[in-house]
């Protein structure tokens, strides 16, 4: 078992992305208008020192209940590079309920997470609701260090608490007509804000789907847990999924619902622009997003302050040996 814990200082300095506000221009589409705010995350970030009481409040958002301790899955106990260090993963996020650039994760602790409730539903022999003690009992949770990739160049590594995709599967049945699954993210527009956008609406709540095949692959994971505790609500508490080989878009965070459904579901970014969030999602260094290159990617590895390692990106984010036979043909 892997536990980081926080570390004794929290002197590091915040890494503060331009403003989204710089980018909007009312006389583009509200798509580029999202996409370059997307964009604007792998600029260089700015040095700035984030108040010590910022600092109090962010080590308290990551503080939360330590998970009881689990095995480390051996496959998946190391990779080729250092762990993400957790403060840095708990402050750098993409929850665009909550906003549009990566400081999210004050405005994110108004998630209420209490009582939260996923059904799971369609094409099953075995509909059911779960709450989060169910999944506990009733799923083998282990612990995985996967590499993350997002879409905007920049990557992670970070160590999940939860269970395999596939044990939900083989509980909840799919009917022979399940070709593909829906994940819908909570979505209370009293709560959850968006990222101040205000002209046009946004496809709203956030969805994101897989084919069954990729859901029953051995990578697919739904999180519970990041460094030893129940998920922070910025990670996407209290479930989230996990999709190691693809872009970071694809793992829809506070999940509500699974939908076993017949037909390739409509979901949030590719709603909003298919071209540039294709429903495959796969990393992919020769597939360049239409307005960057996606052959390197900058590795946020660990404190003090965010340190860029610029690496070469890996087909499928390093997981080929595990999913490429999904894509023959
Ligand atoms: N509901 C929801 N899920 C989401 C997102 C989001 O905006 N809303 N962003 C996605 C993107 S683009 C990334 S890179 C990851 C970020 O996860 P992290 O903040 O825990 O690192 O969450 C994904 N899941
Ligand atoms: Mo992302």
């Amino acid at each position: 078992m892997t536990i980081i814990r926080l570390p004794k200082s929290w002197e590091i300095p915040e890494s503060q992305v331009t403003s989204e506000t710089a980018y909007f221009n009312r006389r583009r589409l509200l798509k580029t208008l999202v996409g370059a705010t997307l964009g604007a995350s792998i600029m260089p970030i700015l040095g700035c020192e984030q108040s010590s009481e910022a600092n109090s409040a962010l080590a308290a958002s990551l503080d939360t209940a330590s998970l009881k301790p689990v095995e480390t899955n051996p496959a998946f106990a190391q990779v080729d590079r250092l762990m993400t260090d957790q403060s840095l993963a708990g402050r750098y996020n993409n929850f665009y309920e909550f906003g549009g650039n990566k400081s999210i994760w004050p405005k994110a602790q108004k998630l209420p997470t209490e009582d939260w409730k996923v059904e799971v539903t369609g094409l099953v022999n075995n509909p059911r609701t779960y709450d989060i003690d169910d999944l506990k009992k009733e799923f083998p949770i282990e612990e995985r260090i996967y590499r993350f990739r997002c879409v905007e160049a920049w990557s992670m590594v970070l160590p999940w608490i939860g269970f395999p995709m596939k044990s939900l599967i083989a509980a909840v049945e799919p009917t022979a007509q399940a070709k593909f699954v829906r994940f819908t993210s909570f979505y209370d527009s009293e709560i959850t804000p968006g990222p101040g956008l205000h002209i046009g609406s946004l496809p709203w709540p956030y969805t994101e789907g897989l084919r069954i095949e990729e859901m029953a692959n051995e990578l697919a994971f739904f999180a519970l847990g990041i460094y030893g505790h129940i998920l922070p609500k910025q990670h996407g508490a209290p479930i989230r999924a996990v999709l190691p080989w693809k872009y970071g878009f694809k793992g829809a965070k506070s999940i509500v619902k699974i939908e076993f459904l017949a037909t390739q579901p409509a979901t949030y970014w590719n709603t909003i622009d298919s071209h540039e969030y294709d429903f495959e999602g796969n990393v992919n260094p020769n597939k360049p997003h239409p307005r960057w290159s996606q052959a390197t990617e900058k590795f946020i590895s660990k404190g003090p302050g965010l340190s860029w390692e610029k690496r070469p990106t890996l087909p499928y984010n390093g997981y080929g040996e595990y999913v490429a036979s999904l894509y023959v043909g």
